[in-house]
């Protein structure tokens, strides 16, 4: 069985769609990540794939230059 991963971060600083492509970007090249999808309305990022780190979504977010609530 695939440990799917199913990752909600919230990301307050969040407010464009330059935000929105920029966490999409360095997110997506995760290794197992399958979708990225982000509410602008709620801050919420939710990552669906495979396995996926928690960690490096986290240094992700960062890497895109905001920051993930604990
Ligand atoms: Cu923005």
């Amino acid at each position: 069985v695939d440990p799917m991963s199913l990752l909600t971060y919230v990301v307050p600083e969040m407010t464009c769609d330059h935000c929105v492509s920029a966490i999409t970007r360095e997110v997506a090249q995760l290794p197992g990540v399958q979708t990225v999808s982000i509410d602008l309305v709620t801050k919420v990022v939710t990552v669906r794939g495979n396995a996926v780190d928690d960690a490096a979504v986290r240094e992700a977010i960062d890497e895109a230059g905001f920051e993930a609530n604990p």
